[in-house]
């Protein structure tokens, strides 16, 4: 690392340049560079001012994240910034590309602010469970006004340039040599004799008192339950109401006990885990055109998400009816992420430019991907992969989005297993980040590497899993719905399951979820199972609605009703009247189940059966499995995924309420999974086990 790169000259300019690949934290070889070069230049008489400036593709994108689970040191960045802007001689800050976080606070510390057109400067904190804690939240409303400091920090996303300019953060654009165009600035202020002009130093723009509160209120619910965006609001309004000093003290106390929250660590956790290395390019296959076949809900969001990645797609499906609706949908999709301003007008056109359709299979012969996202039966795919065995060229990666069936069953259809992998994308597949790149017995390297290279390159997050039931995500979920399928029968409404998960933070409770996605379809993957528990009570409720054609959303009826004008989700007598008669047909006799006993036994599943795979090798660590959980299940960011999730709690609780759950309701399926037991009695986290194999 360098660190901080060296002050250079540019005749009496000093040029201070961030130099800390890849993204110029602010680790401490950093601040101690910053600070020391501060205090040199001050000093020296022959520089009349100073130029911020940052190496490679950013200016700083902030603090060093990985510092924060370590002991603090010194020099700490609030300390750093005021003695930059302290500085006697005018400060320009020349920024491009990410400033983010403390790089946007050390933005603000200094005079002066230009910058070029690629900026994208934020206050990203609040997905970490953080608050600016460098004198952000003191200093940015006393350029921007107070609407505008809250809605960058409680909303953490990146303004480009001209918001930038707008809201008086930046101070002028740069085309051209950005630092030259700083140092020129920097050498007219120094002529101008004018003092620096500190931000710190600027009137506090007014505000009303109430204005806070109400700001707060406004934010939805599952804001202001976690530490970050309440801390953000008070840190604002201490700076609307105290002494500069004062603020910047209060800001900083608050930033520490976001700091210290169970919430950032989990959210940190997930920073990371998320950010997973490339595949080695050695044995990444060119992809220039695909081809998905299927033109359904699935397959048109595979090819959305292959367009405006880069891809060349060709949409195949055998039926005129079902191709048109689909290339419909890929277009519409398109059109409607360009009026919202997700795509610029020329990305829209280059997307919707790589959209072909077919009614022939015939149309992989030139491809270099395929993807098959037809219907989930094992004969059919069986019959599908047979057919582009044949039609493909030699080395065409042949990919699966089955999200449950064998992938070394279909890989053997094919003739050419090496080629065949899984990737099993999420619905709606065009705004899911998840894919589960799946490995077959015979896949080969060069197969799994393009596929997740792939995936990255469409913006992506690729997962390797094993070949098993369901793979990692629906396997547990498979455990997770056994425990609410068994709780309704025993007395607990779909709406009481729904409300005490999504009160625990799940995106949406899963009945809410099965009847979006479709009861008909975990019918039929439950049909082709063929290791299924042998269990009346196992989906049983599930599979009545199924039975009776309650298929969810689609057919007006499930869990709930939609039949209702809005076709809003309204419980429904008639299943709570159904599940009553299924229990005592089985013999079980209902009762009252309080919120607490359904997130936990729910939870606790997840949790046992997520450690039986990673036991199983079908995961290959427990990050992969929270990744997994938190981008395609809903899964509670700030809880950090089921598996650091159990290691917050403590795995020695855990296996204790898993050993309560099997004294009440039988060891069936509550026996702790051997890894989970072992970590408990030797007091390890998965974390700990994770970092343990790591190091060999
Ligand atoms: C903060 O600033 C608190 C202050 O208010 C107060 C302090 C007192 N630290 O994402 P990429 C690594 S909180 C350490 O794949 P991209 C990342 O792990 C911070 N490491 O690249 C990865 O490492 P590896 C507020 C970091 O081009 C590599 O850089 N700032 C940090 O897709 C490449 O990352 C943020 O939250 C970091 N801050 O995207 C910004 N950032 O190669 C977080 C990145 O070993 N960062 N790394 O896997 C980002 O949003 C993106 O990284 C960025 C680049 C947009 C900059």
């Amino acid at each position: 690392m360098n660190a901080g790169g060296p002050v250079r000259r540019d005749g009496d300019v000093a040029v201070f340049t961030f130099d800390n690949p890849p993204v110029n934290a602010l680790s401490q070889p950093v601040r101690a560079a910053l600070l020391d070069s501060i205090e040199a230049v001050d000093a020296d008489r022959a520089v009349r001012a100073i130029v911020l400036a940052g190496a490679g593709r950013g200016f700083v994108a902030g603090a060093d994240v990985r510092e924060f689970d370590r002991p603090p040191a010194e020099p700490m960045l609030p300390a750093v910034l005021s003695r930059l802007e302290a500085c006697g001689k005018p400060v320009v800050a020349a920024l491009h590309g990410a400033t983010l976080g403390g790089g946007a606070e050390t933005a603000l510390a200094c005079h002066y602010r230009c910058a070029s057109g690629d900026l994208q400067l934020g206050f990203p904190e609040v997905n970490l469970g953080l608050l600016p804690g460098a004198g952000g939240t003191v200093r940015l409303p006393r350029l921007a006004g107070w609407q505008a400091a809250l809605d960058l920090m409680t909303a953490g996303r990146p303004i480009g340039i001209d918001p930038a300019i707008a809201l008086g953060i930046v101070d002028r654009r740069v085309d051209g040599d950005l630092v030259a165009g700083a140092v020129a600035w920097a050498r007219e202020l120094a002529d101008s004799g004018m003092p620096p002009r500190r931000v710190l130093d600027l009137p506090v723009p007014p505000s009303r008192p109430a204005q806070f509160e109400e700001y707060l209120r406004a934010l939805p619910a599952s804001a202001r339950r976690l530490p970050a965006p309440p801390r953000i609001v008070e840190a604002l309004a201490s700076a609307a109401m105290l002494p500069a000093e004062a603020a910047l003290a209060r800001a900083r106390t608050l930033f520490l006990e976001c700091l210290a929250s169970v919430e950032s660590r989990s959210l940190r956790h997930l920073f990371f885990a998320e950010r997973r290395p490339a595949p080695d390019p050695a044995f990444v296959r060119d992809v220039g055109r695909a081809a998905v076949l299927g033109a359904g809900t699935m397959g048109s969001g595979i090819a959305i998400s292959l367009a405006t990645g880069g891809i060349g797609v060709t949409l195949v499906d055998a039926k005129q009816e079902a191709l048109d609706a689909g290339l419909t949908r890929v277009k519409s999709t398109i059109d409607a992420a360009e009026r919202k301003g997700r795509l610029d007008a020329a990305a829209a056109t280059a997307a919707r430019a790589r959209v072909q359709g077919s009614l022939t299979l015939a149309a992989v012969a030139g491809v270099d991907l395929v993807v098959e996202a037809v219907f989930e039966n094992l004969a059919v795919k069986r019959e599908v992969f047979g057919r582009l065995g044949e039609l493909a060229k030699p080395g065409t990666v042949l990919a699966t989005n089955t999200s449950t069936l064998d992938i070394d069953a279909i890989a053997a259809a094919s003739g050419r297993p090496a080629d065949v992998v899984g990737m099993h994308f999420f619905s709606p597949a065009n705004v899911m980040r998840l894919v589960e790149v799946v490995r077959g017995r015979q896949s080969s390297r060069e197969a799994l590497a393009t596929a997740q290279a792939v995936t990255r390159r469409i913006g992506k997050i690729a997962i390797p899993v094993g070949n098993a039931f369901g793979f990692v995500g629906n396997r547990m979920l498979y455990a997770y719905g056994r425990e609410k399928e068994l709780m309704m029968l025993e007395g607990a409404s779909p709406e009481a399951i729904d409300r005490a998960l999504q009160d625990f933070g799940m995106a949406m409770g899963p009945n809410a979820v099965g009847d979006l996605a479709g009861l008909d379809i975990g019918f039929q993957a439950r049909k082709e199972w063929q290791e299924k528990p042998d269990d009346p009570r196992f989906y049983r409720v599930s599979d009545r609605l199924a039975e009776l054609g309650r298929f969810g959303q689609k057919s007006g009826r499930g869990f709930y009703r939609y039949d209702g004008p809005g076709k809003e989700r309204v419980p429904d007598p008639e299943v709570t009247e159904l599940i009553r008669v299924e229990a005592d047909r089985l013999g079980i006799k209902q009762r009252d189940i309080d919120p607490g006993e359904i997130v936990t036994r729910c939870i606790l599943a997840l949790v046992n059966e997520g450690a039986r795979i990673l036991e199983a090798g079908i995961a290959e660590s427990p990050d992969d499995i929270d990744v997994i959980w938190c981008n395609g299940y809903g899964f509670p960011r700030h809880r950090g995924g089921p598996m650091f999730y159990a290691d917050t709690l403590g795995l020695s609780g855990v296996v204790d309420s898993i050993r309560a759950l099997a004294r009440e309701h039988g060891n069936r399926y509550w026996e702790p999974a051997g890894l989970l037991a072992r970590l408990a009695v030797e007091g390890a986290t998965f974390a700990g086990w994770q970092a343990g194999r790591a190091a060999g």
